[in-house]
């Protein structure tokens, strides 16, 4: 069985990352689900509050055997594939929008350490749904429901609820 980390900020974990997550897992591999920092992104959920969702969402759907959740520590990527035996990070594409992002990272991960990337074209029912979108739809009153596992829907309420306080 190969390792392979499925690196991101999931800034909520949607029904897309879900869908990533099955399908790699589907593929025989053990999956590394990597929450990182990601300063860079203004996020609504705090690391913990990721994690947790993520760790439920797991145990609910029976996947907590063949995928784990860990913390991206600051650093790189390649570094943290090295340290838990991964071979591989996957990743989902949902246009050519997402390619042009992904191809520099994963042409310099393979330069730095020999690490390939996977991708996974995504779903075309969920093509159409991005963490920074589902933020935004929540912070205007929007219903994000349906495009977020119940976890990740009620970490983004508790979120909500503290910021009105
Ligand atoms: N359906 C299917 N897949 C989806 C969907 C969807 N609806 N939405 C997102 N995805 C995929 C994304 O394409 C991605 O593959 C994965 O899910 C995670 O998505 P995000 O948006 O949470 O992930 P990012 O882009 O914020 O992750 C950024 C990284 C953590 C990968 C990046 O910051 C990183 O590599 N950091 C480590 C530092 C490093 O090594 N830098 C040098 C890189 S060359």
């Amino acid at each position: 069985m190969t390792t392979v980390v499925l690196p991101g900020s999931f800034d909520p974990f949607t029904l897309g990352h879900l869908d990533l997550t099955r399908r790699a897992a589907a593929l025989g591999h053990r999956v590394i689900i990597a929450v990182s920092h990601n300063p860079s992104k203004k996020g609504t959920l705090d690391l913990d509050a990721r994690t947790g969702a993520i760790q439920q969402i797991l145990a609910e759907e029976g996947l907590a055997d063949t995928v784990e959740v860990r913390t991206l520590p600051k650093g790189l990527l390649v570094d943290f594939c090295r340290e838990v035996g991964a071979g591989a990070v996957v990743r989902g594409l949902r246009s050519q929008l997402d390619l042009a992002y992904e191809e520099p990272m994963a042409r310099m991960n393979h330069h730095l350490e020999g690490i390939d990337t996977l991708f996974l074209l995504t779903d075309s029912r969920y093509a159409h749904i991005s963490s920074s979108l589902v933020r935004e739809v929540h912070a205007l009153g929007g219903d994000v429901s349906d495009m977020l596992p119940g976890p990740s829907k009620q970490a983004l309420a508790a979120a909500s609820d503290s910021d009105v306080r």
